[in-house]
């Protein structure tokens, strides 16, 4: 056991933050661990989540889950009273987890070429600027997908953990999601529907500390 208390390890403006977001929806006991970069964290922190890589968060029950979007489903499928996921087995519970696989498939996915882009060529850091373009202009060709959905949320009219998953990730491209907004009112809109949750507020005051 785990006290009874989720312990999520992270770095701010990293995946963890939306796992934060989640726990301060539901309002559940949690304690914040910092993950540094030095190699010698790095190395105590591989046994702890396998890929090294945050968010990891070791469950009131004692297991210790990597993978935000496997941690945001298994948060609102844990805390139903949050009503951060539509009921488990209906059709807007599909679309839920097709969104969510999705962002965290793909837009998850480009952020990583655009701030690792080194990792993704044996060329090193010579092809590093092409990549991190094509992974630009990728991280808005999969967001076009997503944005028809926002009526004002993912869902329509009920938040879930998508909208916090989308929040958070479009904040990450390089300079700020601004011109994202720009193009997309409604994705300004979510944004600043977002942005007002005092859960977000919380993470975000956090994070400028
Ligand atoms: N698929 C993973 C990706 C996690 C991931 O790459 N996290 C980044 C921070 S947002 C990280 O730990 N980067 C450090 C590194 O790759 O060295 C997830 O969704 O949790």
């Amino acid at each position: 056991m785990n006290d009874g208390k989720y312990k999520l390890y992270g770095r701010p403006n990293s995946g963890s933050d939306i796992v934060q977001m989640m726990l301060e929806e539901i309002g559940s006991p949690y304690e914040l661990v910092p993950v540094g970069r030095d190699p010698a964290e790095i190395a105590a922190y591989r046994k702890i989540a396998l890929t090294e890589k945050v968010p990891a968060l070791i469950l009131p029950q004692g297991l210790t889950m990597f993978e935000s979007a496997a941690i945001c489903i298994h948060l609102a499928a844990s805390h139903p009273e949050a009503q951060l996921a539509p009921p488990s087995g209906t059709v807007e519970h599909a679309r839920f987890l097709q969104w969510m696989v999705y962002l965290s498939a793909n837009l998850y996915e480009c952020a990583l070429r655009i701030y690792y882009p080194d990792r993704y060529s044996s060329a090193g850091s010579g092809a590093a600027e092409g990549i991190r373009q094509q992974a630009t202009e990728d991280f808005a060709r999969v967001l076009s997908l997503l944005v028809p959905s926002l009526t004002p949320f993912a869902l329509g009219r009920d938040i879930c953990a998508v909208d916090f998953y989308l929040y958070v990730l479009a904040g990450w491209l390089p300079g700020g999601p601004g011109p994202l907004h720009a193009k997309w009112p409604s994705l300004a809109h979510h944004a600043a529907l977002i942005a007002k949750r005092p859960s977000v507020r919380k993470v975000e005051a956090q994070r400028k500390q």
